[in-house]
Order: structure tokens, then sequence, then C-alpha cells
């Protein structure tokens, strides 16, 4: 199978809803999918990247930039050829720097190519264990308790298995008191920071300890696994990394200095599901539970993320929500929460197409980039 062209698609999707994390608030999913086309069928994956360089350095602008100028010329030696090496692919990108979630997304528009070609899915593919996954959810920073415990309970009704709060300095304590008072000790409860605190703040924090919180994710800054050992060693509540695992060597730094006992593991951050399954791996073999993070993904991100939260080191509920979390209209067939679960797809490759009328609706330009 040759690669005969990458188109760049930019789109733009209404959340059903604002979302507010301590780094800002979305209105908007503004992303890039990327389409990778061989003369039989086409593969695609989705770049987890935001508007602003505000959860990490990457927004979805340089990842359009890099693509072009480096990651997909780069290739072209490659996927000239048919069949391609992913590994070579997965070589050739590590030559730049950086650029995680635009080097996932091309890897990941591959990787759907290549599999459909062969009629392999991607879940059997990275060795999916489960034919469907349990749910959690992550729910934003709110205007007051009473806005948040309703939200809380509809998420509950639905059949979440797990509820994520985002807190930040002022949203912390008194939402997750009310959340744990109202839902009671059964509730798989946790708390997203998204690095709004410091070291200074390790007595504060410690003030969530008694509710019994699954963990507590990323409550420092992203290039500070030093500190995060220190804070972890004055918590109860076990630290899970989100933002500061970029591959499995920071993994591995992370779990040798003893920066987090559990890894959010979201394949944009870390360069790909190949990527993914070494962080897997290295964790499952350290004892240390991962679970799949999100990003507002549409369908086509979701499907892959399915894939990956099969695996059977996963044993936390992921940010794996119904397509009903985030829009009205996906660009796929949507996800439908199931008793809390998540299929996971069972096509070839991803397993999910867009669905061209609907995402030609919501894209803002494409570029092809011939090979
Ligand atoms: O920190 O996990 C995060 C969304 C965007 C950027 C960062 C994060 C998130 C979420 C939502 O928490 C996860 C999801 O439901 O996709
Ligand atoms: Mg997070």
């Amino acid at each position: 199978m040759k690669i005969t062209g990458i188109e760049l698609r930019r789109i733009t999707m209404p959340l059903i809803a604002p979302f507010r994390t301590s780094f800002g608030t979305e209105h908007h999913r503004d992303t890039l999918l990327v389409r990778a086309v061989t003369p039989d069928t086409e593969g695609w994956g989705e770049c987890a990247a935001m508007t602003a360089p505000l959860y990490s350095p990457e927004y979805t602008e340089t990842a359009i930039d890099v693509l072009r100028r480096y990651l997909v010329p780069a290739l072209s030696p490659h996927l000239a050829q048919a069949p391609f090496d992913i590994n070579a692919v997965n070589r050739a990108l590590r030559r730049y720097r950086g650029h995680q979630m635009a080097k996932s997304a091309l890897e990941t528009a591959l990787l759907d190519a290549g599999l459909r070609t062969t009629g392999q899915s991607l879940g059997s593919y990275l060795g999916a264990a489960v034919p469907a996954v349990p749910c959690g959810v992550s729910v934003g920073i709110m205007s007051s308790v009473p806005e948040l415990l309703d939200a809380v309970d509809d998420y509950v009704g639905q059949g979440y298995r797990r509820i994520k709060l985002k807190i930040e300095p002022g949203w912390d304590l008194a939402p997750v008191r009310a959340v744990r008072e109202r839902f009671g000790p059964d509730l798989l409860l946790q708390a997203d920071a998204n690095a709004a605190y410091t070291l200074a703040d390790a007595p504060h924090l410690a003030k969530l300890d008694p509710f019994d919180l699954l963990l507590i994710e990323q409550p420092l800054a992203d290039d500070d696994l030093v500190q995060h050992a220190q804070l972890a060693r004055r918590l109860s509540t076990p630290v899970c990394l989100d933002e500061s695992v970029h591959s499995a060597e920071h993994a591995a730094a992370a779990i040798t200095l003893g920066s987090c006992s559990i890894i959010n593991i979201k394949p944009g951050r870390v360069g790909g599901y190949l990527e993914a399954r070494r962080i897997h791996d290295l964790a499952r073999a350290h004892g240390v539970a991962v679970w799949c993070g999100g990003m507002l993904e549409t369908g086509i991100g979701r499907a892959a993320n399915l894939a990956l939260a099969a695996l059977p080191g996963f044993t936390l509920p992921g940010d794996t929500s119904a397509s009903s979390r985030y829009y009205t209209t996906d660009i796929t067939a949507p996800f439908v929460l199931q008793d809390g679960h998540l299929p996971v797809p069972t096509g070839p490759g991803i397993g999910v197409e867009p669905i061209m009328e609907l995402l030609d609706e919501v894209t803002v330009s494409t570029e092809w980039i011939p090979l």
C-alpha cells in the first residue's frame, strides 16, 4: 500500500457546554484531522492540540506547520513504497524534537490506512483485551457548587463509572466535599488541577485526603517531576501525572523518582499509539495503574482511544466519554454509553469513518500534500 498524499483538514465544532479548566474556557473544539490517502483506502487521525498553547506548547497552527514543513516531507521516502513500515516511520519522525500531537495524528492516519489494507482493527493490533471499556467523565469548573452537583447528578444518572472534577485554587475543597457528601463513599471520584498549584500548596492539597479521591491529576507544573515526588510523599491521595509525561522515558523517570503512582496516558501527548503502548507496558511491569485521558476528541480520536483503553493495564476508567458529552452532532456515528461502557470498535483500522456531509459542515480549511 502506497500513500499518495496527506490531507490536513482543520475543523471547528461547537461544544455542548463551555468547558472550564484551570488554564481556560473552551467553547469550541478547533482541531485538525489528518487523512492519509492510498489508491484503495484512506486512514484518519485526529490531532489533540488545542487552539492556544495553554495545556501544552503545541497548538493547532503549529501542528499544521510542522506537518506541512517537516513531518510529512520526512516520510515521503517511506510512504512511496508499499507496504510502509510503521516503525521506520516512527524513527523518521523522532528526528524532529517535540510536536508529539502532530506526530501522533500523522502516525494514527497511517496506522488506520495500513490496518484497513490488512483488515485488522487497531484494538487487535495494540493488544486490546476487552470488548468494551468503563467510562468516566471530566467535569469542568462551574460558577457554583449547586450547578456542579446538578451536572454530576446528570452524569451519574447516565451511568458514568467515575467522576473527575477540574480544580484550581479557590475551587477545590468545597466542590470535592460537596460531591463526596452528596454521592457517598462509593462514587469513584478524582480531581484534575492542570498544573495550577505549587509545592507551597502541599498543606492545602492535603486537606483533600479525607475525601478518599482515587487520585489527584497533575497538581504541579508540567516540568517538575522532583517536586511532584516531594508532594506525593506529603499526600495520602495518589498523585497521577498528565502534562508531565511526554514519552516512555519521562514515565520511567517519574516512576523511579516516585513522582506519581498512576499515569494518565494520552496518545497525542506522547507522540502516538505506539509510544502510548510502551508507557502502558512499562507502567504495568512496575505495578503502576494507567488510564486513558481525553482531549475532547471527535469520534475519530475517540475510536482510537477506546482501542488503547482496552489494553490490560488500563485498570481505571478513562476520560473516554460518549459523543453526547461533547457534541450535539459528532462527525462519526456517535459513541453511546451502554451500562457505563463504550464498545471498542472492531472494524478495520480505527473502526469508524467520518460522515462526509457532517465533516464538510464543520471544515474550516483543507490542504493537500502530495507524496
Ligand atoms: O487535563 O485531562 C485534561 C481536556 C482538554 C485538555 C486537557 C484535559 C481535558 C479533560 C477532558 O480533562 C477530557 C475529555 O473528556 O476528553
Ligand atoms: Mg489532565
